[in-house]
């Protein structure tokens, strides 16, 4: 056990967990500032940005998704939950970008030639936004998921695959970082206790809150 997660250098890999890279500044202040960019598009529509509800309870992050929809505890093309439109689709250059991550990270050729992530969601959070613990689990595939954080500081509680509770981690995600669940880490619990306002790299193209993109592989076909 580590009391402090040591403070990494921009592009130095560590692995929280068997399977389960962080990579922190992995995304230059130019990048990210596109990424919030592509972020306010999304977010225009056709389907809005929206806090989906969990067994009738608001989330209080919000969502908007590409490729598929997701509510819980599925997916499907038309937003059944918001107002019926399709999705945007998933962007060809997030692919690249999924892939050019798992490389960096050090997964084989094969493996990084061989993903496709069809879903993301597009998470924002206001200074007052948690996400409870949780496990991925409404995809069918097992293919990592990657994660990309841009905007305010969080602290991101990464824990152990059998239930919410100890040992878990807390991680500080960053504006820039990239953080890669999968082989034995794939269905850990996870959350975010808290975002850290006024944190944000200047530059970074969000004056408050935080971005998180999830790109996901459903194992869904039409
Ligand atoms: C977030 N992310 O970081 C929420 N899930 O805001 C997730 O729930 C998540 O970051 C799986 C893998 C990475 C993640
Ligand atoms: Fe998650």
């Amino acid at each position: 056990m580590t009391l402090f997660t040591p403070d990494l250098g921009p592009g130095e890999r560590s692995e929280p967990g068997p399977g389960a890279i962080l990579i922190p500044s992995w995304l230059n202040l130019e990048q990210q500032e596109w990424v919030v960019g592509q972020f306010r598009c999304w977010t225009q529509g056709p389907v809005p940005i929206r806090a989906a509800k969990v067994r009738g309870h608001e989330m209080s992050v919000r969502t908007v998704c590409l490729g598929w929809h997701w509510q819980p505890y599925k997916y499907t093309r038309e937003a059944t939950d918001v107002n019926g439109a399709r999705v945007l689709p998933f962007p060809d250059w997030m692919v690249r970008l999924g892939r050019r991550a798992l490389r960096d990270a050090g997964y084989p050729e094969d493996q990084v030639n061989a993903y496709t992530p069809d879903t993301a969601l597009v998470n924002y959070y206001d200074a007052s936004a948690r996400l409870g613990m949780h496990q991925d689990k409404d995809e069918r595939s097992l293919a990592p998921v990657v994660s990309l954080s841009v905007g305010d500081d969080c602290t991101f509680r990464f824990g152990n695959t059998e239930h919410r509770g100890k040992p878990y981690t807390d991680l500080r995600l960053r504006s820039g970082d990239l953080f890669i669940f999968g082989g034995a880490s794939r269905l850990a619990y996870h959350g975010v206790t808290r975002v850290h306002p006024c944190t944000a790299a200047d530059g970074c193209g969000l004056d408050t809150g935080r971005i998180n993109i999830t790109m996901r592989t459903t194992g869904l076909t039409d």
